[in-house]
């Protein structure tokens, strides 16, 4: 019996029959619903918004709440199979669900009263309501804590102004959760985007994410109530606990980018002819499939056991750090050898390498960058903050 190439340890086979039905369900949508589209999208700068109906209503958005708040109650494993086959067909995809589920979502679940819980979070999930997640500035995503935005109380009002840069979903959100410092530390707040003073203007030019709205967000004089503020996080561990969340998924996502791109290169490799011969039949060839199989397999039983970890309520950020890291590199590194490997073929979005291995430029910075995570896990192992 052959090895599956794209999962040479079965490591399916340790998924329960409940994860192993969200992957397929998930895998089915993105190969009849996003292929056939993303690459015209991604050509075009295009966020397929049409498809949120669908995400939502398979209950991607909020998969982890509860079904009380419009979530599916999936574990953390289901939720990062649900990043991984998104992120199958673009990373675009994955970030959407990303930021509405666990920057969005999450916030409001973890630290908003049972009244913005109601509020919000069931027509999130049902895709009727979009969030955006505003932490990073102009001057310095990697230093949040170094944040300008600034919240000033007024009577029972809170007065915001301040900035935020390259903010995934802005243009196409109706809330924004916006992390700014006050006279009690840093604090959220959930911003509806038609609250006058408040704007946001989409970032073009991208070469990379280009089938995903990224924005910069203005707030200016911004007024809204005391009701809108997330009362149960004060500090830079309410954006970082969101972060830690999404970095999650984001563990999980690139592993799908990594297949894609991997797959359809095996394929060409083999139906390549040149001097006389498969492509695939070369040893250099053969060998850079091979340490692709080696690191999507290294990459899959690492997340298996964050995830398993994290469903244990075991899982520190530290760990998160490690294999969002670890995965980025791979699935990077893979795109780029898949675009060698298919030549001048590799140069279009005909082929998906090239389109992946763009925007993974941008997974691998987003999220904390890779130096970001590679110091944390050098402060965890000296104990010297090296940041
Ligand atoms: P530090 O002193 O380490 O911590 C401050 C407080 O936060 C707590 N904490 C965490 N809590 C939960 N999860 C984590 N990952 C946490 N890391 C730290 C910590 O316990 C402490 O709490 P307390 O109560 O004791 O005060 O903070 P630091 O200033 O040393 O942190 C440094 C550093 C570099 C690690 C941090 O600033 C960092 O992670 N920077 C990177 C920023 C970043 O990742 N930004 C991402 C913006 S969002 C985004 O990119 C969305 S893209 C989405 C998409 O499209 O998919
Ligand atoms: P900088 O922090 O300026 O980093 C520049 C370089 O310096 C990097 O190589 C970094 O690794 C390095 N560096 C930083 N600190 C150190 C250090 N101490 N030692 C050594 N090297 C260091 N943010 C949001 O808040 N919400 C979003 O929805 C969102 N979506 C995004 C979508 C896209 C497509 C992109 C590209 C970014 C998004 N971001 C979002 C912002 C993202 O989180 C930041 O880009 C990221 O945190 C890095 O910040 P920066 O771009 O300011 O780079």
């Amino acid at each position: 019996m052959s090895l599956n190439p794209a999962d040479l340890l079965d490591v399916r086979s340790l998924l329960t029959e409940e994860e192993a039905m969200v992957q397929d369900t998930v895998a089915r949508f993105t190969d009849e619903k996003v292929l056939p589209i993303i690459g015209d999208c991604f050509d075009q700068g295009r966020f397929p918004a049409e498809l949120i109906p669908e995400i939502a209503s398979l209950g991607l958005l909020g998969a982890t709440l509860p079904e009380e708040y419009g979530g599916a109650g999936m574990s953390a494993v289901q939720y990062g199979l649900i990043c991984q086959e998104l992120e199958r067909g673009d990373s675009g995809l994955r970030s959407f669900a990303s930021v509405q589920s666990s920057l969005c979502m999450y916030p409001i679940y973890a630290y908003g009263n049972e009244a913005q819980k109601q509020q919000w979070l069931p027509r999130m999930a049902a895709g009727e309501v979009i969030g955006c997640f505003g932490l990073t500035e102009a001057h310095g995503g990697s230093d949040p804590a170094n944040m300008k935005t600034h919240a000033r109380q007024d009577g029972g009002d809170w007065v915001i102004n301040g900035s935020k840069m390259w903010i995934t979903n802005g243009n196409l959100a109706q809330i924004a959760i916006v992390w700014a410092q006050t006279d009690d530390g840093i604090q959220g707040f959930i911003v509806p985007t038609d609250t006058p003073g408040f704007s946001a203007q989409e970032i073009h030019k991208k070469m990379s994410l280009r089938a995903s709205v990224t924005s910069a967000l203005f707030l200016d004089t911004v007024r809204i109530p005391d009701s809108h503020r997330l009362p149960n996080v004060k500090g830079l561990r309410g954006p970082l606990g969101c972060l830690t969340q999404a970095r999650y998924g984001i563990t999980w996502g690139p592993i799908g980018a990594a297949i894609a791109c991997y797959l359809e290169t095996l394929a060409y490799c083999k139906e390549r002819q040149l001097f006389g011969r498969p492509l695939a039949a070369t040893q250099s060839a053969q060998m850079k499939l091979a340490d692709m199989a080696r690191r999507i397999t290294l990459a899959q039983l690492l997340v298996l056991q964050l995830g398993r970890l994290k469903d244990a309520g075991k899982m520190v950020p530290q760990q998160v750090s490690l294999a969002k890291w670890n995965n980025c590199r791979m699935a990077i590194d893979i795109a780029r050898e898949c675009r060698d490997l298919l030549g001048g073929a590799g140069i279009t979005t005909e082929h998906s390498p090239i389109r992946h291995a763009l925007n993974l430029e941008s997974v691998i910075t987003y999220e904390g960058t890779e130096t970001v995570h590679e110091l944390v896990i050098g402060r965890e192992i000296t104990g010297i903050n090296a940041f």
